[in-house]
């Protein structure tokens, strides 16, 4: 169901969620991915534009930057699906209940009726059907056949052509039941005739439900339909079928909010169990892999720690770079997993087609930075120059942590090149570092780290 574009999502939040810059690179591609899963799921295009253009505008804006924008960018995802998929709306059972299924023909009318009524005869409501559709014989019996299996009375007249006397008929004893289902004909468009009938039908069994029933591969003509049979009759809901049988759902779902039809229930299959309540919030929550918008949000955070992240930036704008920051670098760098990941993150090194074993070497070598810089002493970590210029430091550092005087020095190396950088950064801009710097930097950064 929708595996597609739940995929393409849950790609997307990842890819938000683990950037380490949006730069304008990673939102196009962010944008083009989800235009493309969005319209292959046969969201309306005007829809998806819309939706897109938000997305990249609030990702471009400079205004708001770092872990914030990701929390901007998820909720506005989260919240403009969210709104794709129209108001929630919980069903409740009276005392009496008559629910009537319209629809075209083959939408699956009949095989709802049986799933609803296995679904409430389990729950212990005293369940009937009961046949309306008086345009094929067959149809009267296919609702019996259904009905008998799952050992729910059902009320047929086979025969009979006038579906106003067959309700006649059966009416007294409709009463016993807490849900009468009723079955009606469809045709194969909305005709004035089927209009007449159904129209005749309602008004004769005042249903406390009126169901429209369309299968999911009906698209974006899910609009058409919901607005021409709300018309008709007083839809209080519409049920959506098949959708295990097609990867365009999207479309009807969508469809169906856009003229305020809230879709009650899917039928996910041809057997009597496979009818689930819809709940747009546990839907989305589902497409998106998650189980709310709480732990999306955490998904960033668990990323990169906003206040590492902020004294980081604290110090590097004040012009401080210790050893201390390029350890926090490097750790960060390791909580997001491997190296070929960071590489494609930072932008211009994305698409650099890196050889494993350099990146496995790249990996390595971190790791002793990191030991490295664990056996300094806080002056040595504060002030890196004076492991340099005082002797015995770089010997003492490399015995301590395992390493050696080389790893030591290119350690040293990578620290001061980096230093230069930022150095030079903020005093050509003057001012200090915005993201656009940072982003700048990481792209120095990425192409200076000798692999
Ligand atoms: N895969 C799948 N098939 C369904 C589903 N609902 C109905 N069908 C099939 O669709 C066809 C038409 O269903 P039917 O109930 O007779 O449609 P009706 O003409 O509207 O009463 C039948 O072959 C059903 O088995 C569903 O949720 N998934
Ligand atoms: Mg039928």
């Amino acid at each position: 169901m929708l595996e597609k574009l739940s995929e393409a999502l849950k790609k997307t939040t990842d890819k938000i969620a683990n950037a380490l810059f949006l730069d304008k690179n990673l939102v196009d591609t962010l944008v083009k991915d989800l235009q493309r899963a969005l319209l292959e799921a046969d969201v309306n295009v005007k829809v998806v534009l819309e939706i897109t253009k938000k997305i990249k505008q609030t990702a471009l804006d400079e205004r708001i930057a770092g872990i914030e924008k990701k929390e901007h960018l998820i909720k506005l995802l989260h919240d403009e699906l969210r709104a794709l998929l129209g108001e929630k709306r919980t069903l409740a059972l009276q005392e009496k209940n008559v629910w009537i299924v319209l629809g075209l023909y083959g939408q699956g009318k009949t095989t709802t009726l049986g799933k609803l009524a296995s679904y409430y005869g389990k729950r212990g409501k005293k369940v009937c059907t009961l046949s309306l559709d008086v345009h094929r014989p067959a149809a009267a019996l296919q609702l019996k056949q259904l009905s008998d299996k799952l050992k729910i009375p059902c009320f047929i007249l086979p025969e009979e052509k006038n579906p106003s006397k067959i309700y006649k008929h059966f009416q007294e004893q409709l009463k016993a039941f807490d849900l009468v289902l009723i079955d009606t004909a469809g045709r194969d468009a909305l005709s004035e005739e089927l209009i007449t009938e159904l129209k005749t039908v309602v008004k004769l069994t005042k249903p406390t439900e009126t169901f429209l029933v369309m299968a999911a591969d009906v698209g974006q003509t899910a609009k058409k339909q919901a607005q021409a049979f709300k018309e008709t009759a007083q839809i209080t809901g519409v049920i959506i079928t098949k959708m295990d049988s097609t990867a365009k759902a999207g479309g009807a779902l969508t469809a169906c909010a856009e003229v305020k039809a809230p879709i009650l229930f899917i039928g996910t299959g041809e057997k009597p169990a496979d009818l689930e309540t819809f709940d747009p919030d546990t839907f989305l929550s589902r497409l998106l892999g998650m189980g709310d918008l709480a732990s999306l949000m955490e998904k960033i955070h668990s990323v990169i720690d906003k206040d590492t992240i902020e004294a980081q930036q604290k110090r590097l704008q004040e012009g401080k770079f210790t050893l201390r920051d390029l350890q926090t670098q490097l750790e960060s760098m390791e909580s997001m997993g491997s190296m070929d990941k960071i590489m494609s993150m930072i932008p211009g090194l994305g698409k650099a087609k890196i050889p494993q074993e350099a990146l496995d070497a790249q990996q390595a070598k971190v790791k002793r930075w990191k030991h490295a810089i664990n056996s300094m002493t806080p002056k040595e970590i504060e002030n890196p120059e004076c492991i340099e210029t005082e002797a015995g430091r770089i010997g003492r550092i490399a015995k301590g942590s395992g390493t050696t005087n080389a790893e030591i020095k290119a350690l040293l190396k990578q620290y001061n090149m980096l230093k230069d950088m930022l150095k030079s950064q903020s005093s050509l801009e003057g001012k200090p570092l915005d993201q656009k710097t940072m982003m700048k930097f990481a792209k120095k950064f990425g192409k200076k780290m000798k692999l």
